[in-house]
């Protein structure tokens, strides 16, 4: 066989190796217009202007259709306040979660028991209907996705969420007025007992109001261990706790994992407790609070916090049961080490032996050793104390080594053949780096501005390699232009090989997200239908006021209109509601269909009515007549031939 005819069969073998026929060179390139239909791709690649290590990267993530991703991304939805579910490596987003923001399409927040849910999120009084959500995280078991529930925090409101992977909704939203923002969240320990959310600026402890000038006195900081029941898959506040940290303003956290597990270890910026006042004569908050070297890392041990709440060693404020930063420091709890000046990602090694830590003005990340820091604390080596009388440990004593990484570091992620993987913001890289001796292997540019990184599995006990996502903050010009307000970028890029290469642009306009889960697809396992017909998603059982076909009615009672309605292709049954002005209608819906993907959706003119009811779902709907008139509703799924004909009326009749 001649080098031409292994050329020609490698292309007709279904353009198994876009290398190989680059390989064979110009013979190609002289062949390209000469017919055949290996080199149409050829043709196609001068003709689109591609590289070869574009056409790779085509076959890397292009996927078929009827074929299924791989892995999938959980990406917070920054200010949308919603979850994001994108398919990797194909990078086609699959769904938005509606979170702490109404979601129209899953009908989230409009009319039926999820604006219960919603409600769960307002603080103060005050209705609350977006977030700033920045991290989620998959629900563990022995430190790896278990693919059950994903957390999610606002930054903003402090609030944390529970999202039901078995059908991809949000069950519950918690907040406690202990704290008046936060950041580090959600973070969970390895068997999700407890669900981590670290406050950021520091308050009054439990809200009310305290000069600014009695910063060192009344504000504080506080984490949050929200406790988790994995049976109930609910949050149960009466046995969450917290503790009370100085003034601080904490950044992100992280729980120990195998050798560390018992462990949180907190970054914290302006130690110098600095708090603005540009028009009073003091300098801006990130000047004043960029003055020291160093600031602290938080070494908490949370299991023997977790015993001293047992044990009943809390003072309650705000409904929460909080350790006094007194008894943290008295029992050995809390403990500091020196950090590189406004540090900002801390991650632990999947082997859990060590700490990660980015400063964002330093050029290194550096590396802390757990057990020996466990050591240090047990046996009170301490060379000093805060101003609050938190013993520190000595910085040279506490770590393995830095790593000279570039301008910037932020956050760090890790796979399964000891690198890890940091973001570099100001030089806008990722670079990978070896945890063995600490020296950067290779580094990669990203459009632009990157934040936080994702890898496959990359903060659990056992990443998997393969992929990552350098998520963007800025995208400049990767995309069509669409005004002064651009999409984020996300940057797939292949870790497999011995080299990083960048395998696609994914435009995100909903909002910035920051951090990310990549899970494998397997773990991930959705119901396709609510089934026994009559499942109410909230309190995942039938509903007491489950409809069947032949049984609908409309009843009158004392507390309004009560109508049992079922849908099935192509009709509501019933179809005509009569009430009059002033009354409560209480709508009891259930689809009857079983048939996946047979989705009705209902909505109401003129009372701001709007659900979705997949397969099987019911759904309470309740809302007030206020004024009379004749309401259309209707079907707002394209759900069959007849799809425009399921309708009907809601007449409200004068008084
Ligand atoms: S933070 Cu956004 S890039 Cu909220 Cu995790 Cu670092
Ligand atoms: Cu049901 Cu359209």
């Amino acid at each position: 066989m001649n080098p031409m005819q292994t050329c020609r069969s490698v292309r007709v073998l279904a353009l198994l190796s876009v290398a190989a026929l680059v390989a064979c060179g110009g013979r190609n390139a002289a062949q390209a217009g000469s017919g055949g239909s290996g080199t149409d791709v050829l043709a196609l690649m001068q003709a689109r202007n591609l590289t070869e290590a574009d056409v790779t990267a085509a076959l890397k993530t292009y996927t078929p259709t009827g074929h299924l991703d791989e892995y999938y991304t959980f990406a917070s939805g920054g200010h949308g306040g919603n979850l994001i579910v994108i398919g990797v490596p194909s990078m086609r987003i699959l769904k938005y979660v509606g979170v702490f923001t109404p979601e129209p399409w899953q009908g989230f927040g409009y009319g039926d028991e999820s604006g219960e849910v919603l409600a769960q999120g307002n603080r103060g009084g005050v209705e609350l209907t977006w977030a700033d959500m920045h991290h989620p995280a998959l629900s563990e078991t022995d430190g790896d996705y278990d693919g059950k529930w994903i957390f999610v925090n606002d930054k903003c409101n402090p609030r944390v969420a529970v999202v039901d992977l078995s059908d991809f909704m949000t069950k519950q939203i918690v907040s406690s007025e202990l704290i008046a923002s936060e950041h580090g969240a959600t973070f969970v320990t390895p068997n999700t007992d407890y669900i981590v959310e670290t406050s950021q600026y520091p308050a009054p402890l439990g809200g009310g109001y305290a000069p600014i000038e009695q910063w060192n006195d009344k504000y504080r900081g506080a984490m949050i261990f929200w406790h988790f029941d994995k049976v109930k898959g609910r949050i149960v506040p009466e046995e969450s706790w917290a503790m009370e940290l100085p003034p601080y303003v904490q950044d992100l956290a992280d729980a120990g994992k195998k050798v560390s597990d018992g462990w949180v270890f907190c970054n914290s910026v302006d130690t110098e407790r600095a708090y603005g006042g540009i028009l009073e004569g003091k300098p801006p908050l990130e000047s004043g609070a960029t003055q020291n070297d160093m600031d602290y890392l938080h070494c908490i041990n949370w299991r023997k916090a977790e015993a001293l709440v047992k044990a009943g060693k809390t003072n309650t404020i705000a409904g929460m049961r909080v350790i006094p930063l007194q008894t943290m420091i008295d029992e050995n709890i809390l403990a500091f080490i020196p950090e590189p000046k406004s540090p900002h990602g801390v991650d632990i090694t999947p082997d859990g032996a060590m700490l990660v830590v980015g400063g964002k003005l330093d050029t290194h990340t550096t590396v802390y050793d757990i057990p020996k820091i466990a050591g240090m604390i047990a046996a009170k080596k301490y060379v000093g104390k805060d101003p609050y009388g938190v013993p520190i440990l000595d910085f040279k004593e506490s770590i393995v080594g830095q790593c000279e990484i570039g301008l910037g570091p932020l956050h760090t992620v890790f796979d399964d053949k000891g690198f890890a993987y940091t973001s570099v913001f100001i030089e806008t890289v990722v670079a990978k780096w070896s945890l063995k001796d600490l020296k950067v292997v290779q580094k990669i540019d990203t459009h632009f501005n990157i934040g936080h990184l994702v890898a496959a599995e990359g903060d659990t006990v056992s990443p998997d390699g393969k992929y990552l996502i350098a998520m963007n903050k800025w995208s400049l010009d990767r995309f069509s232009p669409v005004g002064p307000l651009l999409p984020q970028n996300f940057q797939l890029i292949d870790i497999g090989g011995e080299k990083m290469e960048l395998l696609y642009d994914m435009p995100l306009p909903l909002g910035e997200p920051h951090y990310a889960q990549m899970v494998k697809a397997d773990k991930i396992k959705p119901i396709d239908v609510y089934k026994p017909i009559g499942m109410n998603p909230y309190t995942e059982a039938v509903d007491v006021n489950a409809t069947t076909a032949g049984k609908e009615r409309i009843e009158r009672r004392d507390d309004g209109v009560h109508v049992f309605m079922t849908s099935v292709r192509s009709h509501f049954s019933p179809d005509i509601v009569r009430v009059k002005v002033g009354d409560t209608v209480h709508l009891h819906v259930t689809n009857v269909e079983q048939a996946r993907d047979a989705t009705h959706g209902l909505a109401i003119g003129g009372q701001n009515i709007n659900v979705s009811l997949e397969p099987g779902k019911h759904c309470n709907i309740k809302f007030v007549v206020k004024k009379e008139g004749v309401f259309p509703f209707y079907c707002t799924e394209f759900c069959s031939a007849l799809h425009i004909e399921m309708a009907g009326y809601l007449l409200v009749e004068p008084k």
